[in-house]
């Protein structure tokens, strides 16, 4: 099977959403073969990985349930795994991993750092293949109101280290595991760049350093940061540019993965970093993973 891909520089993870109702993208790729062509189209533009996900997560979105995600899913993963793509599946149930994970995928990316399902840890612990933890407060119907922190990046890191610690328990190979600081997931704009500014902080819990995943591509706080004079945000997929300088300051400060909607200057921008890193005797990239698949 494809392996996940061992790079000296930060990764870039694309995003295929098979959803009507994305933030930034949604309905785009909404039917399989346009997500499919979507899919190969970002792989063959430089994506290390394709991230397909079938639930949108947007602020106040209400859940589809198992059989919908799995229905838009389902022919998306089948495919690209078989056209020979390293791929993760974007999902909070375990469930829809199962399928994605028996379609061959080598990554399960929860949004819910396994929160949403409680099966979720065991089943990527006995798949033996990469976890992508998310710091996660609850569901997007309500996710605001839990948006209430006094010190952000403390709180997200202790948040996180008892996620890990949960899946660990659960048997997930603690050299399986990434950590994401789940921008917009939970948190106000302002809340975003604290974490942006402290990755390797993020990445450092008890269990010990643990590679770092940023999804910032086209988030509401970049479109509120370019705002207008009128204080209008900038569309969400006028935001690339924004996207971009993140993506090449977070690779910088030693980012695992980046998680991006468009894929070219993006790709530009993680080889700029290690060039950076590099030149500053920092190493190309953050920590490892062990990237074998599924075991
Ligand atoms: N953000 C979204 C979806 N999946 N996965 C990870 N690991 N990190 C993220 O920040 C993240 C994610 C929401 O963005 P989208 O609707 O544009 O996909």
């Amino acid at each position: 099977m494809t392996e996940l891909p061992a790079k000296d520089r930060c990764l870039v993870m694309g995003v295929v959403n098979v959803t009507p109702d994305s933030f930034s993208d949604g309905g785009l790729w909404y039917g399989a073969d346009a997500a499919i062509a979507h899919g190969l189209d970002l792989a063959a533009q430089g994506a290390d990985i394709v991230d397909v996900g079938g639930e949108s997560t947007r602020p106040g979105a209400q859940r589809i349930d198992e059989a919908e995600e799995l229905r838009r899913v389902g022919p998306v993963v089948t495919e690209l795994v078989r056209a020979g793509l390293a791929v993760s599946i974007d999902t909070m149930r375990a469930r829809v991993a199962e399928f994605a994970l028996d379609a061959g995928v080598q990554l399960v990316n929860d949004v819910s750092g396994g929160l949403a399902d409680p099966d979720m840890p065991r089943l990527v612990a006995a798949a033996g293949v990469s976890y992508v933890v998310v710091h996660w407060r609850g569901h997007s119907r309500d996710m605001y109101s839990r948006a209430v922190y006094a010190d952000v990046v403390g709180e997200v890191r202790d948040e996180l280290s008892r996620r890990v610690d949960a899946v660990v328990h659960a048997g997930v190979d603690p050299g399986h595991i990434v950590v994401d600081p789940g921008l917009g997931f939970g948190k106000r704009p302002e809340h975003n760049w604290p974490l942006l500014t402290h990755l390797a902080e993020l990445g450092t819990l008890a269990g010990g350093a643990f590679p770092v995943l940023v999804g910032a591509s086209r988030k509401r706080f970049l479109g509120n940061l370019l705002a207008g004079p009128d204080g209008t945000p900038r569309p969400f997929d006028d935001c690339d540019g924004a996207t971009v300088a993140i993506t090449a300051l977070a690779a910088a400060a030693g980012a695992w993965c980046v998680r991006v909607h468009q894929v070219p200057l993006n790709a530009d921008a993680v080889r700029v970093a290690a060039a950076w890193r590099g030149a500053a005797g920092a190493g190309a990239a953050g920590p490892p993973l062990s990237v074998t698949g599924r075991s």
